[in-house]
């Protein structure tokens, strides 16, 4: 009989184990047999039952990745100590075995422990998040700089020192879709509304700083696979900073509600080698360098 209720007791406790270890072993799982990346293709898309974020295509996302996933086994370690012992006691110390409650109400060590381990397991999660946050608010040394202006409802981007500038709006088809009053569906329309006329074009393995800001209202330029969104608020300059490692497509939206059109001012962000960006730089120049120099004309 004892050795059955012990045996029950381990059960348990081995069920709950599983139960909190199932999740990040799953999304761990998940992680390792994501498929490899073409240059085409979008790394960062999120796919159907995703139990896990994703780790981004940046230093940035990286690191929030890290420290989530650092985050979450110091959770689930937390959590098997305490199920553990919950499970143990419940089962070993149970009424029906004769077990008697101690009567005492107070215990100094014990009070002392449990607000010292705290401290120092906070401490030890804070101290390589702030290097992090740190290091994600860090512009220098980029290499090439981006002007991003929200506007009600577009995005409008300029190649600082280049002499490169367009505007990226909702793709008409989208736009069609969207005012039609149909229903569109994954299969037909896998992005709908997240597709525009200009993607914004960047080079992979690069420093690149972002100067935002708006023209009208506040918007949020939010790039999911870029592991950070900067609010664009108009008379204020915000900064940020990202270095694409993997060549693809990432999309992502305005992240601030503003206004009735906020839902179709989606971000296309297409990365390509350096070489490659060049090319589209100089075509792009050849491009605009007739308006300017008709502008420039008296
Ligand atoms: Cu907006």
């Amino acid at each position: 009989m004892k050795a059955g209720r012990l045996k029950q007791g381990r059960v348990g406790k081995a069920l709950l184990g599983l139960a909190a270890m199932a999740l990040p072993m799953l999304a761990w799982a998940q992680a390792a047999t994501a498929p490899a990346t073409a240059a085409d293709a979008e790394p960062a898309a999120t796919v159907p039952w995703q139990l896990n974020l994703h780790p981004g295509v940046t230093q940035t996302s990286q690191a929030a990745y890290d420290a989530h996933m650092f985050a979450v086994w110091v959770c689930v370690a937390i959590g098997l100590i305490v199920f553990g012992a919950m499970a143990v006691a419940m089962f070993r110390f149970r009424k029906s075995k004769g077990a008697v409650a101690a009567d005492w109400s107070h215990n100094t060590t014990a009070e002392v422990i449990w607000t010292i381990v705290p401290i120092i397991i906070l401490i030890v999660m804070v101290w390589p998040a702030t290097e992090k946050l740190i290091a994600q608010y860090d512009t220098r040394d980029s290499e090439l700089t981006v002007k991003v202006t929200g506007y009600q409802w577009m995005w409008k981007y300029e190649i600082l020192g280049e002499g490169v500038e367009f505007t990226s709006r909702l793709a008409s088809d989208s736009n069609a879709m969207r005012q039609s009053g149909q229903q569109p569906t994954l299969e037909s329309n896998p992005n709908y509304l997240l597709e525009v006329d200009n993607p914004l074009v960047l080079p992979t393995d690069t420093k690149i700083r972002f100067v935002i800001t708006a023209d009208d209202v506040i918007h949020s330029w939010w790039v999911p696979a870029l592991g950070w969104k900067q609010d664009a608020i108009p008379g204020i300059i915000n900064e940020a900073w990202t270095d694409i490692r993997v060549a693809g497509t990432y999309r992502g939206q305005c992240a601030e509600l503003c206004g009735k059109d906020h839902g179709f001012m989606p971000i296309v962000v297409k990365a390509v080698p350096k070489t490659e960006f060049r090319r589209w730089l100089a075509e792009h120049k050849a491009a605009q360098a007739p308006a300017a120099t008709v502008a420039a004309a008296p």
